[in-house]
């Protein structure tokens, strides 16, 4: 692959320095700067940061990157206080408590969460200088917590319990309506996440964690479930989180997060330091189901190959696809397609335009690419 730029010359000896001390919490090396790209809003409590996915390597995000979203700021709440009240249509309405719940039998799955406005600029594409940037709002966790199903059972949903409503303790009340089944399938009470205590900014000490499913509806700081026989019709998904399309009609409950891919490097804002061998890496992932496959395109798609997938490959979790490329200078243009366990094919912008419009601020999955210019340097192909 001669990727190598020189011979190694011989070893020369090494002034042995003593390092620093053992420490309680860890910190990443000092020469390492990755870090979130903050949106530009005049408020920063009811903003969003994401994730940079073109610093980032295999499936799992850090903590500390992974993408933030607040309506009102993060909440600083003590455990030792926070209750979970859970009541509605149900025979005994339950309080847990902290200490309660983590005596209950847990689970610790990896899952991506995605904000619906992820990869929003891609409805009317504009350049953007990133692919965190650009498709940051997406993450992957090994989510720790409670099944829903479990404190279901415990409080014994009534027959017309058909849905139930979630809210958290922060001061907007984010209050989403969820169908009563994703609690019977695999809804979880997460109250850690990759291996420790969830990070204030993911809703600490406890949250909603709904699985592929928009990450609006996964209800931070929650406080608290009411089961209901039919959707409540809240301020976040009335005014926020439907989809206008161009006849005027609008989808709503539109929880699904469809199967995407991105080429996270090499991606907008790097550069490739000499032609030859350069692997292709990035993430691919599907709200229903596992991704089965990923083909990359170094011809804007005239062409396509078939991409590797990193084990594991698991049901709505981030994929890792690798690629072996080798640039012979000049321009190309380098695009990713995937398809899940369904057989949904992540659609064209063309053909997701065609179905719903230019009218959506969410859900847009559509294939992307980054164009590699004769410099070596990469930037949105916006296409
Ligand atoms: N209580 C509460 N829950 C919330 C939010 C919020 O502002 N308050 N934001 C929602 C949105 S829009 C998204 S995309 C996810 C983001 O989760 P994260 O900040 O852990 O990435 O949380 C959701 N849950
Ligand atoms: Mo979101």
């Amino acid at each position: 692959m001669a990727a190598c730029r020189r011979a190694a010359p011989d070893p020369q000896p090494q002034p042995s320095l003593l390092g620093g001390p053992v420490s309680k919490y860890g910190e990443r090396s000092s020469f390492e700067t990755a870090s979130r790209t903050l949106s530009t809003r005049t408020y920063l409590e009811e903003a969003s940061s994401r994730t940079p996915l073109g610093d980032i390597e295999g499936m799992i995000t850090p903590s500390s990157l992974h993408f933030e979203r607040h309506h009102a700021g993060v909440p600083k709440i003590d455990p030792a206080q926070h209750e979970l009240l859970i009541h509605g249509l149900v025979e005994r309405p339950l309080i847990f408590r902290m200490e309660e719940l983590r005596r209950l039998p847990s689970v610790s799955r990896i899952y991506f969460l995605e904000c619906s406005g992820n990869s929003g600029t891609s409805w009317r594409p504009v350049p953007q200088p990133s692919a965190g940037a650009a498709h940051g709002l997406t993450s992957c966790s090994n989510w720790t917590g409670v099944p829903l199903a479990l404190l279901l059972e415990e409080v014994g949903v009534k027959p017309e319990g058909k849905w139930f409503v979630a809210e958290g303790a922060d001061a907007c009340r984010m209050a989403r309506s969820v169908p009563i089944e994703k609690a019977w399938d695999d809804a979880l009470i997460a109250y850690a996440q990759n291996g420790e205590a969830l990070r204030p900014e993911q809703g600490y000490p406890l949250r909603l964690l709904l699985p592929g499913w928009e990450g609006n509806a996964s209800v931070k700081w929650l406080r608290q479930i009411k089961v209901v026989d039919a959707p409540l019709m809240t301020r976040d998904e009335t005014s926020k989180y439907t989809d206008l399309l161009p006849d005027g009609r609008a989808r709503q409950f539109t929880f699904m997060m469809e199967a995407k891919s991105v080429i996270t490097r090499p991606s907008a804002g790097q550069k490739l330091v000499a032609p030859g061998f350069h692997e292709i890496s990035g993430l691919a992932w599907s709200g229903e189901a596992a991704i089965t496959r990923v083909e990359v395109s170094t011809d804007g798609g005239a062409t396509w190959a078939d991409a590797t997938l990193q084990l594991p490959v698991l049901p709505k979790a981030h994929t890792r696809f690798t690629y072996p490329w080798r640039w012979a200078g000049g321009e190309a243009i380098l695009v990713a397609r995937c398809t899940d366990e369904t057989g949904y094919v992540q659609p064209s912008r063309v053909q997701l335009v065609e179905a719903r419009g230019v009218n959506s601020n969410y859900h847009c999955n559509a294939i992307q690419g980054w164009k590699v210019q004769a410099d070596g340097s990469v930037v949105d192909a916006a296409l």
